[in-house]
């Protein structure tokens, strides 16, 4: 079984041992990124902040599966019988033959994911979450969004992987600083790669949006333990390919949620008896500006439901006309420390807002 939980980074910081025993993996929101004392666990430690009132905050996925960690170079990562849950930063150094230093590190990261899960034995990843500073900057006469998708591109390329069709979720947003961090869940069952119908393919982007287009599919959806989980990668206010509802961050989170709905039902046309309805699953969503967090919870409690598990975080977004990116998953459980990020709290002072 597979279960999410949100709970305060500083329940981790603090170390509870007997809360971590079932820990498969996470990541962790602070500002600065928190220093967690936890080597054997494949915690990813983002500087990313959290809107004012809410303590950093961990997203812990937890299995209750025997669980084994290991190391690979700069992986941190821990299995069980069916996942595989890794962790790498990387620092941005020399970019070497013509690649910038950005692009180098991420084909790099990706080639050491790729090369991990082949020697043990994972075909398909459910999900890949990457963070770096300074997403929508130009540097070496290029967007460093679009320095990432080059490497990206390049890793799943060198590793024999598709690059249309059957790819991996993803999100990919602007970290407050640090290196470039990335984390990833490999499953041993098969993955479906889902698109949603309102929007061309990512993998298909023309290349206004970069020389290489980005490689993510629009969801994951595994059946692990009998239950079917769906895993939505990040989502935008993109219809077609375009962005829709410049400057205005209400129209662009229903957008978004919309987008959500329309990648969700797909999902659940390839299993048919998941409840993947808008209220059934838990999100992450991501906002560009911190005064638009208030407009964007409202729109949000109103579309998506008040008991609905949501994760609030300030960060930037991959095109700079975006102001708000949506991620969610479900069929997955939902441990005890969800229920203080529903959206709209009874009283909770660690994470009111
Ligand atoms: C979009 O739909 C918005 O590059 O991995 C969403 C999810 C976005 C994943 C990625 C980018 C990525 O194009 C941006």
């Amino acid at each position: 079984m597979l279960q999410l939980e949100y709970l305060p980074a500083s329940r981790l910081a603090h170390g509870h041992p007997g809360d971590l025993a079932d820990v498969l993996g996470g990541i962790c929101f602070a500002r600065p990124a928190a220093e967690l004392q936890l080597p054997d666990l494949p915690l990813l430690a983002v500087d990313l902040e959290t809107p004012p009132g809410q303590a950093p905050v961990c997203e812990i996925w937890r299995s209750s599966e025997p669980l084994a960690s290991g190391r690979a170079g700069a992986i941190r990562y821990r299995e069980s019988e069916s996942l595989l849950f890794g962790c790498v930063e990387l620092d941005e150094s020399a970019g070497t033959d013509g690649k910038t230093p950005l692009q180098a590190a991420t084909e790099a990261a990706y080639g050491s994911v790729f090369a991990l899960l082949e020697a043990r034995g994972y075909r398909d990843v459910l999900r890949f979450w990457n963070y770096f500073p300074a997403i929508n900057t130009e540097s070496h006469a290029s967007e460093r969004y679009r320095q990432f998708n080059v490497g990206r591109q390049d890793a799943f390329l060198a590793h024999g992987h598709a690059v249309i069709g059957a790819v991996p979720a993803a999100c990919a947003l602007g970290s407050a600083g640090g290196p470039l961090h990335l984390a990833f869940l490999a499953a041993r069952a098969p993955v479906v790669s889902v698109e949603n119908p309102r929007q061309v393919s990512a993998y298909h982007y023309p290349n206004a949006y970069g020389p290489r287009s980005p490689t993510f599919s629009r969801a994951g959806l595994a059946r692990l333990g009998g239950q079917d989980m769906l895993f939505v990668s990040g989502t935008a206010s993109i219809v077609g390919h375009e962005t829709l509802h410049r400057g205005d961050v209400a129209a662009q989170t229903r957008e978004s949620l919309h987008n959500i709905a329309a990648v969700a039902a797909e999902a659940a046309r390839h299993a048919p008896s998941a409840r993947f309805g808008l209220d059934a699953l838990a999100y992450k969503v991501y906002v560009r500006r911190a005064e638009d967090l208030a407009a964007v919870r409202e729109v949000f409690a109103r579309t998506v439901g008040a008991d609905v598990t949501a994760v609030f975080l300030r960060a930037d977004v991959c095109r700079a006309d975006l102001l708000v990116e949506i991620e969610a998953s479900g069929g997955h459980a939902l441990g005890p420390g969800a229920q203080a990020f529903l959206t709209r709290r009874p009283s909770c002072a660690a994470v009111s807002v």
